[in-house]
């Protein structure tokens, strides 16, 4: 056993908009009062994280004055030296300012676009400023409530060229960084355009520079559409594609709950980490979730420690399937490969399609035969409970 403490090496992160939460929702007022963003940054030294993440207008006031500007950089920088914390990853708040009410790229009003890229070019150079080397993007406002507004195919259109003029903007700085994608289905817009992970990678594809974007799967995203979040981040990682991860919990068919890493879906919650671990993921695990709005700050360390604690715990569980001998023994019954067909399958010839075409299958024994699956997943649930 681990002491489940987090380390520098497992890139724990969280943004100051999430332990910077101060409770308030559509029904009710703040509940906390706000933090500057350098007491947060003290705040997660304390309770182990790594880095912090953050939109501009959480580090800077939206309407701030340049001295104002100067002097939360300076607490800001003093407190990442004191505390030794990274900041690998900035964004932009496109969808906070009433001016985003109808989208910030895909906005009808060519005002509000060019407003939008003139904020994200200037929140890109702050976060290179901390040292970002991840830029995500998260189109909030990106969506509709009614399809009479607007095009969907120009809201394509015009996305992939804000995408693009980003990727030009980067290289002109000689800027090392990367973009992440972050898709979500609806809230705050009615539907959201590009609305799953799926989406994103193949939006990716039609960019100009498609190697230097990525994308940023956020759990309870794809869990708000019902979606397996691990078969996401799958395609993602196999694409090449897995630059960022959102971790937190969802219930599905709710509104964002942005719930602390693992506490709902607990089954979920180990197959993501384990696949993470597995393939050996390097890059933050960010923690985009806040603590219930029953916390004080107090509270909202707890929040911060069980989100990390949890990932610990799910690490050590995947560690223990990986070495499991039963479960092991099952998993190379069910994936044992059959020699005389072995070399049929890869790249196709006509031999190879002549081959399978001669086969006869016998597909009753085929059938017939029992996965052991009902077994393999109650030992998954042993051992998650503690019984192995
Ligand atoms: C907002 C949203 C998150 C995004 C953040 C980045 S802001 O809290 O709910 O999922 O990752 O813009
Ligand atoms: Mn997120
Ligand atoms: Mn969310």
């Amino acid at each position: 056993m681990t002491t489940l403490l987090p380390k520098p090496e497992h890139k724990f992160t969280f943004g100051l908009w999430t332990v910077g939460s101060v409770g308030r929702d559509p029904f009710g007022s703040a509940v906390r009062d706000p933090k500057t963003p350098a007491e947060l940054v003290y705040l997660l030294g304390e309770v182990g994280a790594y880095g912090v993440n953050f939109h501009d207008n959480d580090l800077i006031p939206i309407d701030a004055t340049p001295a104002e500007e100067e002097a939360i950089k300076k607490d800001f920088r003093k407190a990442l030296a004191d505390t030794g914390l990274v900041v690998p990853m900035a964004t932009t708040n496109l969808f906070g300012d009433p001016i985003f009410k109808d989208g910030a790229f895909t906005s009808n009003d060519p005002k509000v676009r060019a407003y939008a890229l003139q904020k994200t070019m200037r929140a890109i150079d702050l976060g290179v400023e901390f040292g970002a080397k991840v830029y995500v993007f998260w189109g909030g406002r990106e969506g509709t409530e009614t399809d009479s507004s607007k095009s969907a195919v120009d809201a394509i259109k015009r996305n992939r060229e804000a995408m693009n003029f980003f990727c030009e903007y980067a290289i002109d700085h000689q800027y090392d960084l990367k973009f992440a994608l972050e898709a979500k289905p609806n809230e705050p817009r009615g539907d959201i355009y590009n609305p799953t992970t799926g989406h994103m990678l193949a939006f990716i594809e039609t960019l100009d520079h498609p190697e230097m974007v990525g994308v940023n799967p956020e759990v309870a995203h794809e869990h708000m559409a019902g979606i397996n979040f691990m078969h996401g981040v799958a395609q993602a990682w196999e694409a090449g594609k897995l630059f960022h991860i959102d971790l937190n919990d969802q219930y599905p068919g709710r509104y964002d709950q942005d719930l602390r890493f693992g506490s709902r879906d607990i089954k979920a919650a180990f197959y993501l980490v384990k696949f993470l671990e597995d393939v050996g993921y390097d890059a933050p695990r960010h923690f985009d979730a806040h603590a219930f709005r029953t916390e004080d700050y107090e509270g909202v360390k707890d929040f911060a420690r069980g989100c990390m604690r949890t990932y610990l715990m799910l690490k050590e569980k995947a560690q223990l399937f990986n070495a499991d001998p039963d479960i092991q023994a099952i998993l190379t019954e069910i994936n044992a490969e059959d020699p005389a067909i072995a070399p049929l399958f890869g790249k196709y010839s006509a031999e190879k399609a002549n081959a399978i075409k001669a086969i006869t299958f016998d597909r009753s024994s085929i059938s017939n035969r029992g996965l052991k699956y009902e077994r393999l997943d109650q030992l998954t649930i042993d051992l998650i409970l503690g019984y192995r």
